[in-house]
């Protein structure tokens, strides 16, 4: 299976090369492991000037034989961040806060646009294609891990280099297409446009 391979891959090069690279713009994503758990490809896509959210999306994989969640998610670049998905209701998908984001063994959590994400609220600046930024996530039981993300441009659908051919499940009911991304201003009370 391409991710899993990906992921041992991004695991390989890590154990080889702890330090990352931070603050040059990467062409591949990093990836990052806490105990059993491994984060792969994150990214985030570019924001527009004065855009006040963004968001980021990975593949976290666990290879232990115990359930884990991620239960919180922080990053310097925005005010605060909050773990997202995507809810059809009355025929409008809308997004939703969760409490948190399962990672069984076995049963990959695939944040991506449309889906699962990590918010970023409160952006202090914009995402910048190309740039990268920590995010930290926060698992129930292997604790904080921080990943670099890459910034892709501005309405990605995919990290980079695996935009083609990587199936993308449909997990929402209602015929919600790939790349139909509706506007959502639901939960932005002060309503710019909404670039995710
Ligand atoms: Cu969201």
């Amino acid at each position: 299976m391409k991710l899993f391979s990906t992921a041992l891959v991004f695991s390989a090069l890590l154990a080889a090369a702890p330090a990352f690279a931070q603050g040059k713009p990467a062409a591949a994503a990093a990836a990052a492991t806490a105990g059993s758990i491994t984060i792969a490809a994150p990214w985030s896509r570019a924001t527009a000037p004065g855009a006040a959210n963004g968001a980021c999306f990975f593949v976290a994989t666990n290879a232990g034989g115990e359930a884990d969640r991620i239960v919180a998610a922080s990053s310097p670049v925005a005010q605060k961040a909050e773990l997202h998905t995507h809810r059809q209701e009355d025929g409008v998908m809308k997004m939703r806060q969760v409490e948190a984001i399962d990672v069984k063994p076995g049963e990959p959590a695939t944040l991506r646009p449309g889906g699962l994400h990590v918010m970023l609220m409160g952006l202090k600046e914009p995402l910048k294609q190309g740039a990268t930024f920590p995010v930290t996530l926060t698992f129930a039981k292997a604790g904080p891990v921080t990943v670099e993300v890459t910034v892709q441009e501005a309405g990605a659908m995919a990290p980079g280099g695996m935009a083609h051919g990587q199936p993308m499940p449909h997990q929402m009911p209602g015929g919600h297409a790939p790349g139909g991304h509706a506007p959502m201003g639901q939960h932005q009370p002060q309503n710019p446009p909404m670039k995710h």
